[in-house]
């Protein structure tokens, strides 16, 4: 059966530096796999790249649309592009999946959608197609949110959770004709790799754990091998908690040290204990790539900004994280999370902390209630209203204690202390020096771009825009989300 699997445009990229990480939609490609498996014909189309839902589905006459939500921030659009699908061809069955869409169903659930996936998608989507072509009856396929006569159903759940060994490597040709599109700020085109899925951990502003109920699966060895040797000189490793498993990392870097691994660029995304604890990881790992850089979630300046938000590590780890990884010349990007309801004072202790421990590659989102968190879950009433596109870490959902003015004055002068800042410490010459001619047009609209982030006026205007719902909440616990 022809299959059309799409990748929407999120259009909400003013703020942030996601429009310069543009990674491949590795999701739909693991769905893809699978479907040829089971005998069907899925096309992939990214929509950042090839505009045009309507037009897709024209050409390649799908019986099935799956389109891809990840982030809470694209309801809105999911929504938008299920009409579009939906107008071009009122008999096609509509399915939303991913991150966002298995965590908080309820946005989706619209007459031009006709199912919502509730789980990973690489056993339930094939079984879907395949009920859909027969005919069968879907209440039988699990972990699904269905449109029915009488409303909104709830199909049983799956026995267990999807083995990554169930599809072992990704269909990556399905995206070749976007595969140059495909970067992280300079490094181009980049591969995104998945070696495991989950974490173990309970950040209170993460929905990752709450979805897979603090599960961590781990693929075969072998597939990963396989999988990161072809997938390209720069790589980003998807992976929620990479160097969880330690005995498992030292395996897999030693399996891929003997394949003659050797990237240009690889980027993973790990907790400070991580680090700190299991140093002799991290030396396993260095020889893998030429630079080799580390998203770091630092989140806090102190041990109650810390437990606030249930990271369960002291401050001292992030210090020694810090330490290990720059003296094995990794480059660490850490992430703090910033507070609506903050003081002054609490913008002083983060400025004195990074200014102290040298982080200005630090980046700053702002606390926000993700769907698929407890948290979410208590203020979502409260909430309503707001535009999904401003759950993207950079707005505000209700009065910041401080008041927006003062919020926003104080949070753009916590990004002036970043590197991103031409006026700051590293200035426009210093950044041009460092790259090729060809690179300079690039770099200098990523840095024209962030200059933004440092202007209180920017957020101002985009909050007066956007915030349909200025509700005064207060709160007890941090959320938000920083990697
Ligand atoms: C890669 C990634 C990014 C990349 C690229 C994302 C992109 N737009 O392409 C970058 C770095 C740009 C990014 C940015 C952000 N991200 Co992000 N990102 C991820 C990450 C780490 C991996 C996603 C991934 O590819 N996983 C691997 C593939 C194999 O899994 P998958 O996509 O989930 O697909 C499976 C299923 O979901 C399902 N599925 C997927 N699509 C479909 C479609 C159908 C039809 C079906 C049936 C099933 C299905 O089947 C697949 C196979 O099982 C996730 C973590 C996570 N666990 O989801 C966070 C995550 C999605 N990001 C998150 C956040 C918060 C952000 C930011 C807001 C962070 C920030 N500080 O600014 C920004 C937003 C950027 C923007 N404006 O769009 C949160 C989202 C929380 C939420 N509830 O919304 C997550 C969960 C991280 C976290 N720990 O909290 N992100
Ligand atoms: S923020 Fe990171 S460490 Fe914390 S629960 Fe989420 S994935 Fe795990």
């Amino acid at each position: 059966m022809d299959v059309l699997l799409l990748r929407p445009n999120p259009g909400n990229e003013r703020f942030g530096l996601g429009p310069f990480f543009r990674v491949e939609p590795l999701g739909l490609e693991y769905i893809g796999a699978a479907l040829r498996a089971r005998g069907h014909a899925p096309t992939v189309a990214d929509l950042r790249f090839r505009p045009g839902a309507s037009s897709w589905v024209r050409r390649t006459r799908p019986r099935v649309v799956g389109i891809s939500c990840t982030h809470a921030l694209e309801y809105d659009k999911v929504r938008e592009t299920a009409l579009e699908v939906r107008r071009a061809s009122p008999g096609v069955f509509v399915v939303v999946g991913g991150h966002a869409a298995a965590c908080h169903p309820s946005p989706l659930e619209v007459d031009e959608i006709d199912a919502i996936c509730l789980d990973d998608g690489e056993e339930i989507f094939p079984a879907l197609v395949d009920a859909v072509g027969k005919g069968a009856p879907l209440e039988s396929v699990p972990m699904l949110r269905l449109r029915t006569r009488n409303g909104w159903a709830s199909t049983p759940p799956s026995p267990g959770r999807t083995s990554l060994d169930a599809v072992p490597l990704p269909a990556r040709d399905l995206v070749s004709r976007h595969r140059n599109g495909y970067h992280c700020l300079l490094f181009k085109p980049v591969g995104l790799v998945e070696t495991a899925r989950g974490c173990p951990h309970r950040c209170s502003f993460c929905s990752v754990w709450q979805l897979y109920g603090r599960s961590f699966r781990e693929r075969f060895i072998g597939a990963v091998v396989e999988d990161f040797a072809t997938a390209g000189d720069s790589i980003f490793v998807a992976d929620d908690l990479f160097w969880n498993h330690a005995e498992r990392s030292l395996e897999l870097a030693e399996a891929l040290l003997k394949r003659g691994v050797k990237k240009r660029w690889i980027l993973v995304q790990t907790r400070t204990d991580m680090i700190s604890r299991q140093q002799r990881l991290l030396e396993a790992w260095r020889p893998l790539a030429r630079d080799f850089d580390i998203f770091l979630g630092l989140e806090a300046a102190t041990d109650a900004g810390l437990s606030r938000v249930d990271k369960d590590v002291p401050v001292s780890e992030s210090v020694e994280a810090v330490r290990i990884a720059r003296s094995l010349r990794y480059g660490v990007n850490g992430n703090f999370l910033v507070d609506p309801e903050w003081g002054e004072e609490d913008f002083r202790r983060l400025w004195e902390f990074v200014a102290c421990h040298g982080l200005q590659r630090a980046g700053y989102t702002i606390l926000t209630p993700l769907p698929g968190t407890e948290y979410f879950r208590e203020l979502a009433p409260r909430l309503a209203g707001q535009p999904w596109s401003n759950y993207d870490m950079h707005h505000v959902l209700w009065e910041p204690r401080l008041g927006v003015e003062r919020f926003f004055e104080l949070y753009a002068e916590t990004w002036r202390k970043s590197i991103l800042n031409t006026s700051g410490e590293k200035r426009w010459v210093d950044w041009m020096r460092q790259i090729r001619p060809a690179q300079v047009p690039y770099l200098a609209r990523v840095l024209w771009r962030t200059q933004r982030m440092m202007k209180a006026g920017a957020y101002l205007r985009e909050h007066g825009r956007t915030n349909r719902a200025p509700v005064p909440v207060r709160c007890h616990a941090g959320t938000g989300g920083s990697r």
